[in-house]
């Protein structure tokens, strides 16, 4: 049996198994960093060594996926999967397409997900997989015959009931669709294997909205709780303006709030007047359909498009990052506090470094962190793979009450487990991932060491 470690000896080890890999180090010792004062007075938890055990994925799948593109050439890529942990379910997560993926990127995004699957509540273990292939700028057929050739490696590696990949950035209606029409026709098999499905071939309503909803509804949670405020009549920052800042957005317009800012990796947009749900169907479309940049809305509504950078200088009440990884840094939290900013919810994936977190809860901003402020995307996934394996499909108003209440019930755990002594709100990072490996944890001390 293993005796307790400090988090330093803890982090040096996972620094020397794993070298280089900067995003997967920041993951990890940002959840050890609450972990393991929890667990100071349960030496179970040492003895068994369960941290380290999740910080060690149970599988890396990587392969060369080789394509010809519309000249005729012949393109190589790298493709992963990443299997963290299946403890409390099927490894679920899911594929990013975008030219920065690595194994890195992967593994923190893998690791950080069987946190937030626990916190569903659903029986999902984490996972996460994708490539370095850049959709931008390809054609349909070069999309195509990109995610036939990724699908015919990766088809080995998952099923329904052992890993259910789904969207991601750069993996849209348009991928799923191609990459379930490989897995068909390589398998013979109908079934639940990938998520974000089109509603013509088993896919769930509010898929699509789900990330973005939960976000907002775990942003109101948080002003509700804390503040006793509503997100009516405040101004919100959001950045990104793919499947998960479109559809925030339309979730702050529901609720009353009127949404300064949308962005890409060119730059952002500010549109003082606010953008409004006709606005954001434009962007959906300009998005989805004509794959087109950020820059084009000031063309269309007017507004001032700031190149090559990022919204959060802009005063506003809340902000809802919902791009990519570290994409508010330390001197950017210090302007939002600075600007007052009440309460940031994270839609992106550790969209905010580590020191910019500390700075947002030293200053008593309400800080929903990625896996539990986003869960509500893989949560309705988990919701069409039931619908899946049951054969049946559930009305709109179904789905969308349980992913309300999927939201309410990760909310109400990161506040049981992130109340600190002295503090004036909850601290949702410790609560997050305090519940979140409760779950896993005791589940892996049921099967032993396997
Ligand atoms: P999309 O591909 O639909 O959109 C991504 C958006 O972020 C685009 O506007 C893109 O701009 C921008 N972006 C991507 N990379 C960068 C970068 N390096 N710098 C600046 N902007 C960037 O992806 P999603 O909306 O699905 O994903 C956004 C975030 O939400 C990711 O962190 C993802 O992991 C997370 N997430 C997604 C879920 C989902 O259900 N889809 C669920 C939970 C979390 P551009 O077009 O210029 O690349
Ligand atoms: O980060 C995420 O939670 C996702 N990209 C969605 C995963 C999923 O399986 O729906």
């Amino acid at each position: 049996m293993s005796e307790p470690v400090s988090i330093d000896t803890f982090m040096e080890g996972v620094k020397k198994r794993n070298p280089g890999e900067t995003e997967f180090h920041q993951a990890v010792f940002e959840v050890a960093s609450t972990i393991f004062p929890y667990i100071a007075d349960k030496p179970i938890y040492h003895k068994w060594e369960i941290m380290r055990r999740i910080a060690e994925p149970d599988r890396i799948v990587s392969f060369r996926v080789c394509w010809q593109d519309d000249a005729g050439h012949i393109r190589v890529n790298r493709g992963y999967r990443i299997q963290n942990n299946n403890a409390i379910g099927p490894y679920k997560g899911g594929i990013r397409f975008h030219p920065s993926v690595n194994q890195s990127i992967l593994k923190f995004l893998a690791f950080e997900q069987t946190f937030k699957n626990s916190l569903t509540g659903l029986p999902m273990g984490g996972g996460k997989g994708g490539s370095d292939f850049n959709p931008k700028g390809k054609s349909d057929a070069e999309v195509m015959r990109f995610c036939q050739s990724f699908m015919t490696e990766l088809f080995r590696h998952i099923g329904d009931d052992i890993d259910v990949p789904a969207g991601d950035i750069g993996v849209g209606g348009r991928e799923i669709g191609y990459m379930f029409g490989q897995w068909k026709r390589l398998t013979n098999r109908f079934n639940g294997v990938l998520t974000g499905k089109g509603l013509e071939y088993g896919g769930s309503l509010i898929r699509p909205e789900a990330t973005g909803y939960g976000c907002v509804y775990f942003l109101e949670n948080m002003l509700k709780h804390d503040l006793k405020a509503e997100i009516e009549g405040k101004t919100a920052l959001v950045s990104g303006s793919g499947n998960v800042a479109t559809f925030a957005a339309q979730k702050i317009n529901h609720r009353g709030g009127k949404v300064l800012t949308l962005s890409d990796s060119d730059g952002f947009i500010y549109d003082p007047k606010g953008i409004d749900l006709k606005k954001i169907d434009w962007v959906i479309d300009l998005k989805t359909k004509r794959r087109g940049r950020i820059a084009e809305y000031v063309k269309e509504f007017g507004g001032e498009f700031h190149a090559g950078k990022k919204p959060w200088g802009l005063k506003a009440d809340v902000a809802l990052p919902c791009a990519t990884q570290n994409e508010i840094g330390i001197e950017d939290a210090k302007v939002m506090i600075k600007n007052g900013v009440k309460a940031v919810s994270e839609g992106a994936n550790m969209p905010t470094s580590q020191d910019a977190t500390h700075a947002f809860l030293e200053a008593n901003v309400l800080f929903g962190p990625a896996k539990a402020a986003n869960a509500g995307g893989v949560s309705v996934s988990g919701l069409e793979m039931s619908q899946n394996a049951a054969h049946i499909t559930w009305k709109e108003g179904e789905l969308q009450k349980m992913l309300r209440d999927i939201m309410d019930g990760i909310h109400g755990k990161c506040a049981q487990y992130g109340q600190v002594k002295g503090k004036k709100y909850v601290d949702y990072v410790q609560g997050a991932n305090v519940a979140g490996f409760v779950k896993v944890a005791d589940a892996m001390l049921a099967f032993g060491v396997v």
